[in-house]
């Protein structure tokens, strides 16, 4: 055995939340070799739903699940704690402006980074699930004083996940044969899913095979552009459609792999994941933006993959969707909390 992990959940209560703690005490995220000590954060509305799911992972018996703590403080959740799954975050309500909603969360992550940099362990790691994930990590990492701000990733492993998805439909192969699709940018409808670089098992480009497939180049651009980028980035809105609630498990699935490749390490390829902007790409430093990156699993978290060549299409879409995240830390910084 391994000596254990401390992981805080926040939000635990909440539906990704649920369909998060059983998975990870199972040893899904960090193997199953590796005993988790759980913090479950929430607010005192859903402290009832969290402590309801702590009686079920008791009831589970599994083996690796060493202690479950409920708490509403933020303090309390973060001492100690090596990993972070920072789910819960405030909705969007009706008639809520950007700048509202940016500023309810600011009231959430900027006390959360605080906490973290006063007491989580001091290789401590998070990834931020609850949206806007890109910027309420920017600001956890900012509040985070003292801590390096590549600690504090936010998810796009779900827009990732999806891409591969639909390429796979439209390819009639397994997922599995499909590596180094990119998602550039926000966790938005603005996001860039870029297959330029994607390959399959067999060494050729997902371009040719869509192209072989779909009689020819120009018509797989057009599928591209037609179905592929707006089915990937508009997937959020379908599911809601179609299920009647938003994605739940497939977003926990993506934050479980998150946390394990960055933990123990990429596997073929690379993956995406919103990570610190140092001006790779030319995105503005401290922007968390989402990149191809790998990890070796050493420690030292997610490496954005440098040198990826864009066509003038692709650098317009990217370009866009880094201009939203400038626009939202504009907006947070004239809140007066950056
Ligand atoms: P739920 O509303 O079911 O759960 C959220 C939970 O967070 C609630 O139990 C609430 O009490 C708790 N919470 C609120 N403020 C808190 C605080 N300050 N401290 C601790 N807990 C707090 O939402 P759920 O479906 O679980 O979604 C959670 C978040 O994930 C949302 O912000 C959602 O938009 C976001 N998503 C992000 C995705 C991504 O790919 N990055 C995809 C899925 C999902 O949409």
């Amino acid at each position: 055995m391994e000596r254990s992990s401390t992981i805080t959940i926040t939000g635990a209560g909440g539906q990704i939340g649920y369909a998060l703690l059983f998975r990870i005490a199972a040893g899904d995220m960090l193997g199953p070799d590796r005993p988790v000590r759980l913090r479950l954060l929430e607010i005192p509305q859903g402290v009832r739903a969290a402590e309801g799911a702590a009686l079920e992972l008791q009831d589970c018996a599994f083996p690796l699940l060493e202690s479950v703590d409920v708490t509403v403080s933020a303090e309390d959740a973060f001492d100690g704690a090596e990993i972070g799954m920072l789910v819960g975050a405030r909705p969007r309500g009706p008639g809520m402006e950007r700048a509202d909603l940016l500023a309810a969360n600011a009231g959430i992550f900027g006390p959360q980074g605080a906490a973290i940099a006063k007491g989580a362990a001091s290789g401590f790691r998070a990834v931020v699930v609850g949206n806007p994930a890109n910027t309420n990590a920017l600001i956890a990492a900012n509040a985070a004083e003292g801590m390096p701000e590549g600690r504090f990733t936010a998810l796009t492993r779900l827009d990732h996940n999806r891409a591969v998805g639909q390429l796979a439909e439209a390819l009639e192969i397994g997922a599995g044969a499909i590596a180094d699709v990119i998602i550039w940018g926000n966790h938005s409808a603005t996001q860039f899913p870029d297959i330029a670089h994607a390959q399959l098992a067999d060494g050729r480009t997902v371009f040719d095979a869509l192209a072989d497939r779909m009689g020819g180049p120009i018509a797989a651009l057009a599928w591209l552009d037609d179905v592929f980028i707006p089915r990937v980035a508009g997937r959020g809105a379908e599911i809601i459609e179609v299920r009647g609630s938003s994605s739940v498990a497939s977003a926990a699935n993506a934050a479980i792999e998150h946390v394990r490749d960055e933990q123990r390490g990429s596997r073929r390829g690379w993956t995406s994941a919103a990570v610190v902007s140092r001006g790779e790409y030319g995105v503005p430093e401290g922007l968390v933006c989402s990149f191809p990156v790998i990890s070796r699993g050493d420690g030292e978290g997610y490496r954005v993959v440098e040198g990826l060549d864009f066509d003038p299409r692709g650098r317009a879409l990217f370009e866009a969707s880094v201009a939203e995240l400038v626009a939202e830390r504009d907006a947070v910084r004239a809140l007066g909390v950056l």
